[in-house]
This record gives C-alpha cells, structure tokens and sequence, in this order.
C-alpha cells in the first residue's frame, strides 16, 4: 500500500518552473526585491483583491512583521485563540505582547466573538484572530468589538488563500493580514508569506522592517531584519498562481467525496460548508471524533495503514511548556473538547478519489470495530 501524507506540495511542471528561473543565470540578481519579486507582488495584490501587498519569507514572520508594524505599546495585552498552530502565538509574544487566551466556537472553531469582551482590559490593544482551515471568523462582530474599544484587529489568514467573504477577499479584514505560502498550504512560494493592509504608510514600514531598514546605501531608517522573499521563491509563486483557482477546485471535489463517505458514520463530526456568505478554499479536511481516546486510535490505526493523518492542532498553544501557567485565559472549555477529538484527513489537488475512497473505507472499518 501507498503511504498517504496528510498533505503535498502543489508543484508546477518541472519545465515551466526551470523555463522562468533561467533568467536569474543572465541577471544574478536572485534577491533583495527582485523583478519575480515585484510581479509576484503586483499578482497577488490583483488575485486577493487588497488595496496593499507586502511579501515575506514566510507567514510567521509576516504574522511577526505585520503585528510589530502596528506600533502596539510594549507588554499591551493581546486577545487570541489557543487553537491554531504555535506561530500565531510565537509572534504576539516576540513582539513584546501578552497572548490572553479566548475560548473558540465548536461549529467553525474559529475565536468566540461573543466571549471576547469580557477579556477586555485597560491593557488590551489587539485581537489576533485566526481563519482556521480556512474557515472565516466572524468578523463584522470582531470589528465592532475592535471599534468600540479601539482595539487593533490583526488576521492570522495562513490558511485562508482565495477564501472570499461576502464577495469580497479576506485580506481586506481588520487592520492586517497575513497569508502563508508555505509548501503544505494552498498556494505555496516553497516557503513564503504575506502582509495584506491598507495604507502607503504599513507598506512603507513593513518594507523597512523586512529589509534592516534600509532605503538606499547610505540611509538607514529603522530597526529592521531581514525578512525578504528570494527570487527562486517569488518565481516558483508566479507558476503556482497559474493553477490555485484549478487546484481548489479539485480541493473542492474532493472534501463532497468525503462527505458522501463519511455523512453517515456514525460518532463523526463534519464541517459544515453551507454558507452563502462563503467561498471557501478547501485548505484542510477536519473530523471530530467522539473522545480523545477514539481519536488517538484512529489516528495510529490509519498510520498502520500508511494513512497519515495529523492532530492539527493538539495540544492547544495555551498549554505548551513556554505558555502554560504563564499567561491569562477564560475557560477554554471548547477549545480542549476540539483539540481533544480533531484529526485532520489527507488533502491535497492530486489526491485521488480511489485515495479517498480508501481513507474512508479504513475509517469506516476502524470506527465499527
Ligand atoms: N499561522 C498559522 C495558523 C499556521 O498554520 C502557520 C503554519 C503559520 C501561521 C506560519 O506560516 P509559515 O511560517 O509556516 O509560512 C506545517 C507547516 O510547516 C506550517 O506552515 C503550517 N502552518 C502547519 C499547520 O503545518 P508541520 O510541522 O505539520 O509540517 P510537516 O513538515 O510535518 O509537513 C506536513 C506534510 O506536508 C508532510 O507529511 C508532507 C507534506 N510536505 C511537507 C513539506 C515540508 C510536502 O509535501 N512537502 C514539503 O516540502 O507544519
């Protein structure tokens, strides 16, 4: 038997990709703001509809760049979600931030907008809020929350590439949001992120802090790093932008065959899809499993089988050793119930459906048993 990964890289036809990347042998200018770098900029910006585009190496230090672009005041207290993956709460605290931890909703698992106002405090100056697996928070109430205690709204969207709410692309939520181009995501630059926003002045910022803050040879202007998307990288974007619409699409098709195989197994929870609201990009296939212990079987069992599933996202970031005991939280009541029971099944464009067909199978036989 084959073994099945819980997800793989979308890659271009070997020749388009070494056909693009034959420039960089004339020019040798392979980084630093390169032409693959703009176009790919200029591209994105038109595909996800946001007025402005910064690219970075990856999401995380987009999510780190973007957050420190805000200017939040040093130890300000930060409302999140534990349930989503250590990036997003690594980057509230690298950038001097406290993470307070807020319960989720155990339909989307996003964060519970209704829960956010009673964390609210004197020190509060920001709500980092995930759309997990794609799946869009609530964020007209969000806004209205951030509106009325003049908070920052910063959106981890790693997952969220293509997802449109109301017609119009997530990026344009909140103050920020960050993107992932990481090689298991739906559009992938190999590894690669971005910053999407609206004003001249976080473009200008991010591109300092990405960049050492560096303006020309001789004018430094801020305490920057070095965050800055390679033209190899930028390149393998360009082609991959080709297929994402085709490639989630075939995402698409796949998640109904999982549906129609699994809707009527008993002690499985599925994700609704039905929101006309929503277009969704297809970027991960959660169930919930009844207990924890149930999960953790179906989990090694579909491993014997070369089936290779993933906890996405257990444990929840609260309860990491650098977290744990450390920080402030409401009771995270739904969010342990879903870490406890969520097993995230393969998905991926050239996934088969006979795959499908035999990752369901499996499931059907381990849970009857
Ligand atoms: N915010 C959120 C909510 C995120 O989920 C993430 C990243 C970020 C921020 C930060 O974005 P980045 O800085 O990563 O751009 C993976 C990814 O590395 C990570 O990007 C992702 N979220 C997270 C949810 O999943 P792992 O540790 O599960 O990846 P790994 O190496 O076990 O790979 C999983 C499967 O993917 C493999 O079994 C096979 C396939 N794969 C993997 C690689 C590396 C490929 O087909 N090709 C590859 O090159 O973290």
């Amino acid at each position: 038997m084959n073994e099945i990964l819980v997800t793989r890289t979308s890659m271009p036809e070997y020749d388009e990709y070494i056909e693009l990347i034959k420039s960089l042998w004339e020019s040798h200018w392979v980084t630093n703001m390169g032409n693959f770098h703009n176009e790919l900029e200029m591209k994105l910006k038109n595909y996800l509809g946001v007025p402005e585009l910064s690219l970075m190496v990856n999401g995380h230090m987009a999510l780190e760049m973007g957050i420190q672009a805000l200017e939040l005041p040093y130890g300000g207290e930060v409302i999140t979600t534990p349930f989503t993956f250590v990036s997003t709460t690594h980057a509230i605290v690298r950038n001097g931030l406290i993470p307070v931890f807020c319960d989720i909703k155990t339909d989307d698992y996003t964060i519970d907008e209704t829960k956010i106002e009673s964390l609210i405090t004197d020190k509060t100056v920001a709500i980092v809020a995930v759309h997990v697996y794609g799946n869009v928070c609530n964020v007209d109430k969000i806004q209205e929350i951030a509106n009325r205690h003049n908070l920052k709204v910063i959106y981890d969207a790693a997952h969220a590439f293509g997802v449109k709410y109301k017609n119009v692309g997530i990026g344009n939520y909140g103050d920020i949001s960050i993107f992932s181009f990481h090689a298991t995501k739906v559009y992938n630059t190999i590894e690669g992120g971005a910053v999407t926003f609206n004003s001249d002045k976080i473009y200008d910022k991010l591109y300092n802090l990405k960049n050492f803050g560096i303006r020309n040879e001789e004018l430094i202007v801020d305490v920057g790093a070095n965050a800055k998307m390679n033209e190899f990288a930028a390149a393998m974007g360009l082609c991959n932008l080709k297929y994402v619409d085709k490639n989630i699409q075939l995402r698409k098709k796949l998640v109904k065959h999982y549906i129609e195989r699994l809707c009527n197994i008993k002690g499985l929870v599925l994700l609704d899809y039905h929101n006309d609201d929503i277009e969704h990009n297809y970027a991960y296939f959660p169930i919930l499993l009844q207990d924890n212990e149930m999960r953790n079987m179906l989990y090694e069992k579909l491993k014997c089988e070369k089936i290779y599933s993933r906890k996405y996202f257990y444990p929840l970031t609260s309860d990491i050793d650098c977290y744990k005991n450390k920080v402030s939280m409401c009771e995270l009541k739904n969010a342990r119930y879903v870490s406890d029971r969520i097993l995230v099944l393969p998905l991926y464009p050239d996934l088969g459906e006979s795959q499908v067909d035999r990752i369901c199978q499996s499931i059907s036989r381990i849970l009857s048993n």
